[in-house]
């Protein structure tokens, strides 16, 4: 396989130093060109700050990347054509020779074959709504059933339907933790209105419990839903209608499959005057700083 990991991870796995994966979706199709770059080299920033060694994972030109240079990163965040690889896609991009940037499911699979533990996201894929009609039902789900790393996020993006999302992730048997709340956290909001079904309050209690996992032999990962800071936040209110004018324009357009998630996320920004975009990229770091603690622990508890 065609496997490439940056210097720093390649020291970082030889020593047992915490790794934390990042993906590169979100760059590509979640953000707009600057702030997409910028955000990215932030959260690497943030992940060093807090201890631990970032690995921002793509396929470029066929190869698969475990940790990019400051000019790939750059080069990535500009490029036109870019592939959105999720599980179905990842080796058909490899074995063709050309880009793409991972989502959180093909991120996964990354973060597995590197045996990182930890990844940080922004918000996961999960259920959409009417999804009864469409059966839109994100990779990412799936995948958090099959393969052992832990993600944070700050929780689903609110796009979705949120209650069919955790029904769903229920009966897969993914273990959904909200941090130092009951309720599960809405992305861009605190609040979503549902109970998560479980809460942790500390990087330990996270990085025991995916050890634990691990000792019973089980497959799949944990959701850990890590909300937004307060003052970052938008209002559930203010973003409801938003949200709503968004989906009926892409059911409109006839926006579908892949294209739907990126299509919401820009007309919120563009909707929101730029607002969804800083609050985006606050959580991110926010995610980026628990995975660096959660992944210490872990590296901490396996050299014991
Ligand atoms: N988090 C963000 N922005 C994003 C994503 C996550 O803050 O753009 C991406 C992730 O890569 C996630 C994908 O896996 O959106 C979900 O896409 P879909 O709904 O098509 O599965
Ligand atoms: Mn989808």
């Amino acid at each position: 396989m065609d496997l490439t990991y940056s210097a720093e991870v390649r020291a970082a796995r030889a020593s047992g130093a915490p790794i934390v994966a990042l993906e590169s979706t979100i760059i590509t199709h979640g953000m707009p060109w600057p702030q997409n770059v910028e955000t990215a080299a932030l959260v690497e920033a943030e992940v060093r700050a807090a201890g631990a060694v970032p690995a921002t994972i793509a396929v470029l030109a066929g190869r698969l990347h475990i940790g990019l240079s400051v000019a790939e990163l750059e080069t990535l965040g500009q490029a036109k054509g870019v592939m959105k690889l999720s599980r179905a896609d990842l080796a058909a991009c490899m074995a063709a020779g050309r880009t793409g940037a991972t989502t959180v499911a093909a991120t996964m699979i990354a973060a597995r074959i590197a045996r990182i533990d930890v990844f940080a996201t922004g918000g996961i894929g999960g259920v959409h709504r009417g999804a009864e009609r469409s059966f839109d039902i994100s990779a990412d789900l799936r995948e958090l059933s099959e393969t052992p790393v832990s993600v944070v996020a700050a929780g689903a993006k609110a796009i979705l339907d949120l209650p069919k999302t955790l029904e769903v992730l229920e009966t897969l048997g993914v273990p959904v933790i909200a941090v130092g709340q009951d309720e599960l956290p809405a992305f861009w909001s605190r609040a979503s209105g549902l109970a998560a079904p479980l809460r942790m309050d500390s990087a330990a209690e996270i990085a025991a419990a995916h050890l634990m996992r691990a000792a019973l032999g089980l497959p799949g990962g944990q959701l850990v839903a890590n909300p937004i800071p307060a003052a970052d936040e938008i209002a559930r209110a203010t973003l409801a209608p938003v949200i709503e004018t968004a989906l009926v324009e892409a059911e409109a357009q006839g926006i579908a499959a892949k294209a739907v998630t990126p299509f919401l996320l820009q007309r919120i920004f563009e909707l929101t005057g730029g607002q969804s975009l800083k609050a985006n990229i606050a959580l991110v770091l926010n995610n980026a700083r628990l995975a660096a603690a959660i992944a210490t622990e872990i590296a901490r508890a396996r050299a014991a």
